[in-house]
């Protein structure tokens, strides 16, 4: 934890809904504000089965940012990485479009060796946090089986495909959450968010169709939302029409929704206020939801730390407003 931390926020645990790169930047700012007040909830309708190893990709970009070891340049997998795995796969005729740099395939044969040894992914999760001195709790969204499909006009594709493999090309028609109905929500992630004394629950910039919505999926993580009393906000990915990286924008327009502020606000209707980016202050007043307007692209530690920061104090103006007039 920083200095500008918990004497200056409202005491309180805080948790964080997470996908990938952009949602990871804010969780980082988070952690280092709040430490163990912090638990970070990751999507991980993204994981699948890869060459025989068990890949949760959000869950590793949140634990390599949290931890310092993420790819600044590429915003996934180990810094400092070597490719000597993907070149001997090459030469072997494998397949290679999906990139698996040699430091972080460590981190994939340990995940599939425990996931097969019986250990839970929010075990093993937390078991890594601790050996990489991640202060915050860091919790995949379920330890079942959820799987993101994108259906495309080119039909159905499994995420990565679509991803990676076709570089968000297709046109989305939907998406869809296999198997969210049946998971459950993990008691470790329900008793964050029902812990009485929650200051906030905060939804990062992440694609809020790819990302957020699997966790929203799972019918105990919804409902729970529904009723909790804490502030839910929500920092918008968008920063005059466009994400900062990846296919928001261009998601929203094959839905046929306009790329703005409203949009993402109506996307979550348990929201108590949103964050915008400055530039998007013409649009407040559409908004319908208390707005706090700020910098909301994050290309230094000091603007994880500053953007954090505003989230939690926007968090708090907001329980006090309701606490004010209760
Ligand atoms: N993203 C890519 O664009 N290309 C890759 O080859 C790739 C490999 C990869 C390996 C491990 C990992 O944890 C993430 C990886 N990602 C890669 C990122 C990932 O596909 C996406 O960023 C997320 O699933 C969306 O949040």
């Amino acid at each position: 934890m920083n200095a500008e931390s918990a004497a200056q926020f409202r005491a309180g645990p805080v948790v964080a809904l997470c996908g990938g790169i952009g949602g990871a930047k804010l969780a980082l700012g988070l952690n280092r504000l709040l430490g163990k007040n912090l638990t970070v909830v990751v999507n991980t309708g993204d994981d699948f089965e890869h060459l025989g190893l068990h890949i949760s990709p959000d869950i590793d970009t949140v634990v390599y940012t949290l931890a310092g070891l993420n790819d600044p340049e590429r915003g996934w997998g180990h810094a400092d990485e070597s490719w000597n795995f993907m070149q001997a796969l090459r030469e072997l005729g494998s397949e290679t479009w999906f990139q698996l740099g040699d430091r972080d395939l460590a981190m994939h044969v340990e995940r599939t060796r425990a996931l097969q040894s019986g250990v839970s992914l929010t075990d093993f999760t937390a078991s890594i946090a601790r050996h990489l001195k991640i202060p915050s709790a860091v919790l995949p969204m379920t330890d079942d089986h959820v799987e993101t499909v994108v259906i495309t006009e080119e039909g159905p594709l499994s995420f990565q495909r679509y991803f990676v493999g076709l570089q968000c090309r297709p046109a989305v028609r939907r998406l869809e959450f296999k198997n969210a109905q049946n998971a459950a929500a993990s008691s470790a992630v329900l008793s964050a968010l029902r812990n009485p004394d929650l200051a906030a629950v905060i939804i990062c910039p992440s694609n809020p169709y790819l990302s957020i919505d699997p966790i929203l999926a799972i019918p105990g993580i919804r409902k729970t939302l529904d009723e909790i009393k804490a502030p839910i906000i929500a920092v918008s990915p968008l920063i005059g029409g466009q994400a900062v990286k990846g296919p928001t924008a261009k998601i929203m327009a094959e839905l046929g929704l306009p790329a703005d502020s409203g949009t993402i606000a109506r996307h979550y209707p348990f929201l108590k206020g949103l964050i915008v980016d400055k530039v998007d202050r013409g649009e407040v007043s559409e908004i319908g939801l208390p707005v706090h307007a700020a910098s909301t692209l994050m290309r230094s530690l000091a603007d994880r730390d500053r953007l954090a920061g505003e989230c939690l104090r926007f968090a708090a103006q907001l329980a006090n407003a309701v606490e004010g007039s209760g």
